[in-house]
């Protein structure tokens, strides 16, 4: 296997016997085989000549394509046998488009036994693209589009879908098996910040759903009753389940990046719903033990749980653990939750971690209202910047940096921020500004269009390009979804982003160069340098 998609890769430059975040050889393996498999389906589906018989109504195979897309992007799916089955409905799925003559070799692999998978040194993994510099940047194409998948299947769920962004999708997975020039390659994964632009902004008008985020302050204690811990990122499957969980006696706990439901009108009418509990996917294996019910994960990160844990462990969706019970979606798009509901009344009320409420909501919608207040705080000079720390947490000890950072931010700098890289430094009572608070989270990693669209609206107010305002970009990234935020912020213009707490190991020095060089990203390095870099003392 060879692995470097997230910033926790072995050695800082990849993983080779076994992820660091627990995924086996051949689980690693049997991704790069359905990730192979999908660039030869993508290459047959749009290469095929005019008048060509071909499958007629693709919504199921666009609707496995996603799926299987995300359950191959990092702590969502360790377990091997549902990518055998992934592996099987692709190559139904390719071999039903007509042969391209003289398509290359890789479109038509079958795999005939699992040997032929499963490489201690790659196999048909990215290594085997020999030139960095191609490398590098489908390596970038294929974790944006990762992401992508991801986003696009929240927005399916809630019924939005669009052709144009499908149509990326399979156009950057055949360039596997294409010839572009590396100037090519380079737009190519910069269109895919461009699109990836487009799902954002599906994603954040399919979740009006929900109805529009407000303001509001999270409590984090505990009742007495037993209760399902939900993660991930699904807002669909949470609503569900607090629908099935009504008059049962089970109460309803969000975790990590499922805290912003508790701010969308919608979910605040759930009596149910009783609080969030814990903090970022990084501390699962320290809260999840005390939460004493079982916990429902819709999205990553899944962290593998201890043996006497698996039990309580369930998946939805794309997420798979060998062990963990997956409640599928059925024909008419619902799930039954009974399974979880009927463990969860055998098992205690949640132990309480004693964590002060958190403030979350703040999305384009709720901080635009606060506009007029905000632009006369600038003009006062009560504001003095904007500091951008959207993104993800992690295990490793030097995100303290994060907590650390926001700590020494002067006091009239404002924090935007999205993603569960929040949890650093949304307990510090960073306090407020005449009444806007000093940390504006707009909710998950995807709500991040929520700060391009509040940037994008303060400048128009300002009349200066979004470049000028007082905005800079400490992002703090971990799996392949942030990679996808990264490409739209430079798709949509934005320089000078700052990102850690390591760049993405995929980056060539060609590459890494041509981000510089173009688009000014630089790596972050201490709290006092960063500070000084990006304006902000
Ligand atoms: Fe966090 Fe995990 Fe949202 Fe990521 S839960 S790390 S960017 O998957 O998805 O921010
Ligand atoms: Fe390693 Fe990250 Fe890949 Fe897991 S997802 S195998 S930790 S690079």
């Amino acid at each position: 296997m060879f692995c470097q998609q997230c910033e926790e890769t072995a050695r800082g430059l990849g993983c080779t016997a076994g992820g660091v975040c627990g995924k086996s050889n051949d689980t690693a393996c049997y991704q790069d085989a359905v990730n192979f498999i999908l660039s030869g389906l993508a290459y047959r589906k749009i290469h095929q000549p005019a008048g060509a018989k071909v499958p007629a109504d693709t919504a199921k195979q666009d609707k496995a394509v996603v799926e299987i897309l995300f359950a191959t992007l990092t702590n969502v799916n360790f377990d091997k046998e549902r990518f055998k089955e992934y592996l099987k409905t692709l190559i139904a799925y390719r071999d039903a488009y007509p042969i391209i003559s003289g398509e290359p070799e890789g479109c038509a692999w079958t795999p005939k036994s699992e040997e032929e998978i499963v490489h201690l040194e790659g196999g048909i993994g990215l290594l085997a693209i020999e030139d960095d510099n191609e490398r590098s940047l489908f390596s970038l194409l294929l974790f944006g589009l990762k992401g992508m998948c991801a986003y696009y299947s929240h927005a399916e769920v809630l019924g939005k879908t669009d052709p144009d962004i499908m149509a990326f999708i399979y156009k950057g997975l055949a360039s596997r098996f294409e010839v572009y020039t590396i100037a090519e390659r380079t737009e190519l994964v910069l269109e895919c910040g461009t699109v990836g632009a487009k799902v954002l902004a599906l994603l954040d008008e399919a979740n009006k759903h929900y109805g529009t985020t407000e303001i509001t302050k999270v409590p984090c204690g505990v009742k007495d009753k037993p209760g399902i811990l939900v993660t991930g990122h699904d807002l669909r499957d949470l609503e569900m389940l607090l629908e099935q969980t009504k008059g049962t006696g089970v109460d309803v706990y969000t975790h990590g990046e499922m805290l912003i439901a508790h701010a969308h009108p919608a979910f605040k009418q759930y009596d149910n719903l009783i609080a969030n509990y814990g903090t970022s996917w990084a501390n699962q294996k320290d809260e999840f033990p005390k939460f004493n019910g079982p916990v429902l994960f819709t999205t990553n990160c899944l962290v593998p749980p201890p043996e006497e844990s698996r039990g309580r462990i369930f998946t939805t969706g794309s997420v798979g653990f060998d062990g963990a019970v997956h409640i599928p979606e059925k024909a008419d798009g619902s799930k039954d939750f009974s399974e979880i509901i009927a463990l969860a009344k055998r098992c205690k009320a949640p132990i309480d971690l004693k964590l002060s409420e958190v403030t979350t909501g703040a999305g384009h919608d709720a901080v635009l209202a606060l506009a007029p207040k905000i632009l006369k705080l600038i003009e006062e000079k009560k504001i003095r910047r904007f500091v951008v720390m959207a993104g993800c947490d992690g295990r490793h000890k030097e995100r303290r940096y994060y907590t650390e950072f926001a700590q020494a931010l002067p006091k009239d700098v404002i924090i935007l921020t999205a993603g569960c890289a929040k949890y650093r430094y949304n307990r510090l009572n960073l306090g407020e500004i005449d009444g806007v608070p000093r940390v504006l989270d707009a909710g998950q990693c995807n709500d991040s269009y929520s700060l391009v669209v509040i940037a994008t609206e303060l400048a128009k107010a300002l009349k200066i390009p979004v470049n000028e305002l007082p905005l800079s970009f400490n992002i703090a990234w971990y799996e392949q979804k942030a990679i996808l935020v990264f490409l739209t912020l430079l798709a949509l213009g934005i320089r000078d982003i700052m990102i850690g707490p390591h760049l993405p190991a995929c980056l060539s020095p060609d590459v890494l160069n041509t981000l510089v060089e173009r688009f000014g990203v630089q790596p972050n390095t201490t709290v006092e340098a960063d500070l000084k870099t990006l304006h902000l003392v």
